[in-house]
């Protein structure tokens, strides 16, 4: 059929009173027949609105709920109509003077489709521009009650909240297991207002002063002439800042560290950084450190693995984050503080607690756990809720209060302003994600963007016209009141003081707290970020930031880099390491972990049923790799596959059980499948992709088991069946039960070699 003719017949249907829907009939003609409108679905009524589809549960500026008119939003009506409301019977096609004449100016619709999408971006975040979120409930034990009048910590108290996590450097569509710091903020939407505890997952920061984060950002973005490198620390720039302030050596080496390269968003530590001051009922105040402490432990990538996930699937920690949720594995952290006196001098055991580069050990202060936070909900729309959320470290409640941190001081300042940009005016507190569940009562008025309509005559106080209201409250109606910190007397200068002075006992601590695998680690991390630099000088002075830390580190990365190991500057410092910084030598739950079931075509069926349950009933997600797609075996007894030998990667998986003979034999693998260039199978040899997927398993230290004939893939990817972490069993369910226990330690952490 002529293409033209039919936009032209459906055209005529369409005035006629066809389009998508019934006819309706036009108020004062007769009812048109229903013609036979070429679409491939029927008209129906509104579907009611999905539990998905409603906004975030929260209420407008003025109070009012707001769930019905986000469902109101969604696509769930049946006529297509435009933004004022208009019924619309063709969106495909501009309005032309002809089918192939030109387009007519006069199309209203073109024009306001075309106009919204051209302004569908906003800017991104200056940093944390990559992220991800999950809606959750806080509950409160009530042990910081004493501490605290904040109603949220009070006993048993449920506070819905926000959570976002983020990569700092890389762009919005950079990818996500890049190495770098990530972000951890949250909003507690409490009965006394928004409070946002915007925290990262390294405990402390590169700078001691909110005036040198232009700086830091502008070394480590990409480079400014190429734009280059995206999503990364490996690169002169960032080296040539960091050593040259060498405040910056603390985070630098935690960035350098496992915690750079997290395994997922579930499994990482979050921290406020700063000291913080609680305040409680009897104005007493203390100084707190806040902790997120996964129930899943931390775990990390091995660095191999992180690069392979960046081109393999860019998006893994957050479809990691979004599958666990919606599988019901609800991710889950603690909230603990350290606590320490308000003394005037504001330190803790010789540590300085506004110097945000500081630690204290756990060991000296240990955490506290004051409730529990579960993520429980994915978000419905990422733009609304993910990208327009807006935190701030100025989002406060009574209770919590800030210190004189200079870090913190600029933070104050920073958070609400960038929103002005991104978020386009300052009425970003009325987007729905961004809107306290607290009732609103405030005289901010006007704007871009402003939804509220706002009613009475007198948005200024003091008034008499609207009764003198609104009020000011005091501390028994629930006031956030400062808490009256006693400012010494002095002459303003630009300068920090003394304390701060002190850049490596604290990298040295962190340092000697690693357990020899993850210094192997360390090591190898320095020695990629500073061979991908030029510049010979960077280098150089990198290396001597590294001997300031430790010799030994220091020796190590020279010898990697082929440049001499330069001596400490200064004498190192006698610390004690913290036990609590290591990620090794506890056993952790196993459940929310992914394991590979790779079978061959000849596979063991009722094995691989058998195990699968078996790792559905530890809480775990099997995913089934087969030659190719559809379903092993037949009848009811028929397995999916969720992976086929071109589509599985062993990145993806925490534990891999090798079931029957995979892939031997298989004649499913052809050139185009190449992943790095093996020679095609011959039958009777394993598939290639099959080899890889072990060897890059084993290599990255994970747990491996085998039955049923499986030996025959380790012996092709030259796998040793007495090495530690392989099991060679019985049967699928004997083999799991072994890697369940290994999943506990994370990684078979035997099989990486250590010579530190
Ligand atoms: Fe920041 C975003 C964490 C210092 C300026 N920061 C941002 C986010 C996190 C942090 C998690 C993402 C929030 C989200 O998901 O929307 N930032 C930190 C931590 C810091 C820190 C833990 C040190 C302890 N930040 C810091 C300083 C400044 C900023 C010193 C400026 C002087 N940060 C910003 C910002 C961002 C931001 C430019 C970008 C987007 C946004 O705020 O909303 O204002």
């Amino acid at each position: 059929a002529n293409p033209l003719k039919r936009v032209a017949n459906k055209v005529t249907e369409s005035l006629k009173g066809g389009g998508d829907g019934p006819p309706e009939g036009i108020p004062g003609r007769p009812a048109v027949e229903s013609p036979s409108v070429a679409e491939p679905t029927e008209p129906r009524e509104p579907l009611p609105p999905k539990p998905d589809q409603s906004g975030p549960d929260t209420v407008s500026p003025t109070g009012q709920p707001t769930g019905a008119d986000q469902a109101r939003m969604a696509q769930s009506g049946s006529y297509l109509t435009t933004a004022q409301g208009a019924r619309l019977y063709d969106t495909d096609h501009s309005l032309k003077a002809g089918p192939r004449g030109p387009v007519l100016l006069q199309d209203h619709h073109l024009r306001e489709k075309v106009m919204h999408f051209d302004h569908e971006r906003i800017p991104e975040r200056v940093v944390h521009a990559r992220g991800a979120a999950a809606h959750g409930v806080f509950q409160s034990y009530g042990t910081a009650a004493s501490l605290t009048k904040a109603a949220f910590l009070a006993e048993d108290v449920e506070t819905p909240v926000f959570v976002r996590f983020s990569t700092v450097v890389g762009s919005r569509g950079s990818a996500d297991t890049v190495r770098d710091t990530r972000g951890f903020a949250t909003k507690f939407y409490t009965s006394e207002g928004v409070f946002d505890l915007v925290g990262n997952n390294i405990p402390v920061f590169f700078i001691q002063d909110a005036i040198k984060f232009p700086d830091i950002i502008h070394a480590v973005k990409p480079q400014p002439d190429r734009e280059i490198p995206q999503a990364q620390s490996a690169h002169d720039t960032f080296w040539d800042f960091v050593s040259l302030h060498t405040e910056a050596t603390h985070h630098t080496l935690w960035h350098i560290s496992d915690r750079g390269i997290p395994r997922s968003f579930r499994m990482m530590e979050g921290f406020g950084v700063h000291t913080f001051r609680l305040v409680n009922a009897e104005d007493g105040t203390t100084l707190v450190k806040f902790h997120w402490k996964p129930r899943l432990g931390v775990h990390s990538l091995v660095w191999e693995e992180a690069q392979i996930i960046n081109g393999v699937d860019p998006d893994f920690h957050r479809r990691d984050l979004a599958d666990a949720i919606e599988s019901g594995a609800y991710p889950q952290w603690e909230l603990g503080i350290q606590t320490f006196p308000d003394t005037p001098d504001q330190t803790f055991e010789g540590i300085d607690l506004l110097d945000p580069t500081n630690i204290v050990p756990e060991e000296l202060a240990p955490v506290q756990p004051v409730g529990l936070l579960t993520l429980n909900r994915n978000p419905s729309n990422f733009f609304a809720e993910t990208e327009q959320v807006a935190f701030h470290v100025g989002h406060l409640v009574p209770g919590i209060d800030i210190t004189d941190d200079p870090l913190l001081a600029g933070r104050l300042f920073s958070y609400l302003d960038t929103q002005i940009t991104r978020l386009g005016g300052p009425n970003f507190p009325q987007i729905p994600i961004n809107r306290p569940h607290a009732p609103v009562n405030d005289m901010l008025r006007d704007g871009m963007h402003q939804t509220a309509v706002h009613r009475g005559v007198a948005p200024y106080r003091p008034n008499s016209v609207d009764g003198g209201c609104p009020f000011t409250a005091g501390a028994d109606t629930g006031a956030y009141i400062e808490a009256p910190v006693r400012v010494p007397e002095a002459t303003k200068v630009r300068a920090a003081p003394e304390s701060f002075a002190d850049h490596f006992s604290q990298p040295r601590r962190f340092w000697l707290s690693m357990s020899p695998v993850e210094r192997e680690h360390i090591i190898g991390a320095y020695t990629f970020e500073l061979g991908k630099c030029y510049e010979q000088a960077v280098k150089e002075r990198a290396l001597q930031v590294l001997a300031n830390i430790d010799p030994e580190l220091c020796e190590a990365v020279a010898t990697g880099l082929g440049l001499p190991a330069p001596k400490p500057t200064e004498p190192l410092a006698d610390v004690e390491p913290s036990p609590a910084l290591s990620q090794l030598g506890r056993t952790w739950p196993a459940d929310g972990r992914i394991v590979g079931i790779v079978t061959g075509e000849d596979g063991d069926v009722d094995g691989v049923r058998a195990v699968r349950e078996a790792v559905l009933n530890a809480g775990m997600v099997p995913l089934v790799v087969a030659p190719t797609g559809g379903t092993l075996g037949s009848g009811d007894g028929a397995l999916s596959v969720q992976r086929t030998y071109a589509t599985a990667r062993s990145v993806e998986f925490d534990a891999v059980l090798l079931a029957g003979t995979p892939g031997v034999g298989s004649d499913a693998y052809t050139a185009r499948d190449a992943k790095s260039a093996p020679s095609p199978a011959q039958p009777g040899t394993t598939d290639p992709r099959v080899s890889l997927l072990v060897s890059e398993a084993f290599r990255h230290g994970k747990a491996i088991g085998v039955w049923a004939g499986g030996e025959a893939a380790l012996e092709a990817a030259g796998v040793p069946t007495d090495a530690p972490g392989v099991i060679v069993s019985d049967s699928g369910t004997a083999a799991l039960s072994r890697v369940t226990e290994l999943l506990g330690a994370h990684r078979v952490w035997e099989r990486f070699n250590t010579q530190v």
